[in-house]
């Protein structure tokens, strides 16, 4: 049970890649925590406990802590139970590598916001190529890399933080935008793997019917 008096508060977006990593988090170290789903873009509660205005944001007693990488950290430092990392020092630092992979170099390029503002400036046809020619560069990278490490997941027989930043990120590049994954099977085991386990098979029931265009539209819905 965590300290404090108060339940964990977090702000999430049901169909963003970065909420579900910290709810994956958060179900693994058995958190019990009150989710505030934001359904608009600009909302004014998220503003105040995250001035950039993207989920997720976590406040903890009198912490308030946003961008899931942060609250990644702050969660395992605070609660060590179900490490998110291994204690081998190289696997460690693949985990964070991968984090850093997929949050930096592949889910803000294929952010629903900006594949419409894509959409947009180019043409509507440039949305989906555009998506996945990011997602695949992405991901020729994490295949190469993780055949060095990877077991029944990415790095090891554990789920650890590199897990949780690929399960989404999966299902966004094999539900909504169709990247043809043929030429990654490890990718496409680990994504199996995943798909087994009870508290990531709930997160990917909620995305399972939602392609691209149905995404593009609820965004450009909720921006209004
Ligand atoms: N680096 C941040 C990125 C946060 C982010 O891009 N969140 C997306 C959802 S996955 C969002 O709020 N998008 C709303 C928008 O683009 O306006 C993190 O890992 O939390």
């Amino acid at each position: 049970m965590e300290e404090g008096n108060q339940t964990m508060k977090l702000y999430s977006h049901w169909m963003s890649s970065c909420s579900r990593r910290v709810r994956l988090a958060l179900h693994l170290k058995g958190l019990k925590y009150d989710c505030i789903n934001i359904t608009s873009v600009g909302d004014p509660e998220l503003l105040k406990v995250n001035p950039m205005g993207y989920v997720p944001a976590l406040v903890d007693d009198t912490t308030v802590v946003s961008d899931s990488y942060a609250i990644l950290l702050y969660l395992e430092e605070k609660y060590p139970q179900h490490p998110l990392l291994p204690q081998d020092l190289s696997r460690k630092s693949i985990n964070y590598q991968v984090a850093s992979i997929v949050s930096s170099s592949i889910q803000p390029l294929q952010n629903t916001t900006l594949v419409n503002y894509i959409g947009e400036i180019v043409s509507p046809d440039e949305k989906i190529p555009w998506a996945q020619y990011h997602i695949r560069k992405g991901f020729v990278a994490l295949e190469k890399l993780l055949t060095k490490y990877a077991g029944k997941y990415a790095t090891g027989d554990e789920i650890y933080l590199a897990d949780l930043y690929l399960a989404p990120q999966l299902d966004n590049a094999i539900n909504r935008y169709k990247l043809d994954m043929i030429e990654f099977p490890l990718l496409s085991k680990l994504n199996k793997a995943y798909s087994e386990l009870p508290s990531f098979q709930q997160m990917l029931a909620e995305t399972q019917n939602l392609d691209a265009d149905k995404a593009f539209n609820l965004v450009k819905q909720q921006a209004a």
